[in-house]
């Protein structure tokens, strides 16, 4: 009796460590990302975490990892397939690796302005390329931004598309990224993010690209002297959390969420272009040399990129990202 009575003690003792935690700590969301800690990526996903604990009452909170601690794109994408991370801030590059919808908002010089990408993106595109998500598991909660794309290599300036012709470039891992900068001629070097300052300062590679506001957090002027101007790609950004553990939550918890990365989608997109004046002249003090690509000449030269990917990508897709 004694026994029976000090086991069913501990049962009680065990279940009730157990529960106690569960119900009075929160709901943690670990989020990584790639960008610095002063990053466009991480402001908007400080104002995220603000807004999610203000909207559920401290009863959500969210964890941001950045500098790709808890991985790289790839493996963060993974992650939240398999349930590992909860969520992640990507750009929508490395995804086509996992549908082929994503694949559109890769093509050079496709995207010509923000509002036509923003309107393609809080649409019909944008919902088909979230709905090829859902089957994996991935809920996908708003698209932020990356940024228009541009050039540095320390090697020579460019100004014209030849110019780009035999150098070592480091690239996200996607293939019309690949593709275009093979019909350029340069040696195209697919690399996760983490690993590109390092190959920059040993030169392994010539030459990335990035939006104005990477350059500039991840300190690229430190070890890249040219800087073209070219914005040959626009990538957005997704804001993905793992299906399972978003339907773990309450529904008022759930809308919390999606509420937060909407706001926080307008409130980073906003800090993006409010920052985009400035960071020509800081990264010009900071000692790059900038150039002002011909970039018809460069669009010229990238069209077999189109041709190339016209029947996998689709040209009604195509069209409804150029026309919109
Ligand atoms: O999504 O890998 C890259 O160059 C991306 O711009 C970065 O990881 C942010």
């Amino acid at each position: 009796m004694k026994r029976l009575c000090l086991v069913l003690t501990l049962v009680v003792c065990i279940l009730g460590l157990g529960i106690a935690p569960v119900l009075g700590a929160p709901k943690i969301i670990r989020l990584n990302h790639t960008l610095a800690p002063d990053s466009h990526y991480h402001k908007g996903l400080e104002y995220f975490a603000e807004l999610i604990a203000e909207k559920t009452n401290g009863e959500v909170e969210v964890q941001i990892f950045h500098s790709s601690q808890l991985g790289s794109e790839r493996d963060a994408i993974e992650g939240v397939i398999l349930g590992t991370l909860e969520a992640t801030l990507v750009s929508t590059a490395p995804l086509a690796n996992f549908s082929k919808q994503f694949l559109v908002f890769d093509l050079p010089f496709i995207v010509k302005d923000r509002a036509t990408a923003y309107a393609a993106l809080d649409g019909e595109l944008g919902d088909m390329m979230a709905k090829s998500l859902e089957d994996k598991g991935i809920k996908t909660l708003a698209f932020w931004e990356n940024g228009f794309r541009m050039l540095t290599n320390s090697r020579r300036p460019i100004e014209r598309p030849e110019d780009v012709a035999g150098l070592k470039i480091r690239l996200m891992e996607n293939p019309v990224h690949m593709a275009t900068f093979r019909v350029l001629g340069a040696a195209p070097v697919p690399m996760p993010f983490g690993e590109l300052f390092t190959a920059l300062q040993q030169r392994t590679v010539d030459g990335q690209e990035n939006p104005l506001v990477i350059i500039q957090t991840s300190k690229f002027y430190e070890v890249q002297k040219h800087l073209a101007l070219t914005g040959h790609f626009y990538a957005p950004a997704a804001l993905l959390i793992g299906q399972r553990f978003f339907n773990s939550l309450t529904p008022e918890q759930q809308q919390a969420i999606q509420e937060a990365a909407i706001e926080a989608r307008d409130w980073e997109r906003q800090y993006c272009i409010d920052l985009e004046a400035s960071l020509v002249a800081e990264l010009k003090a900071a000692g790059m040399e900038v150039t002002y690509p011909d970039l018809d000449a460069f669009e010229k030269a990238v069209q077999p990129v189109y041709e190339e990917f016209e029947a996998e990508i689709g040209a009604d897709v195509i069209r409804a990202l150029r026309g919109y």
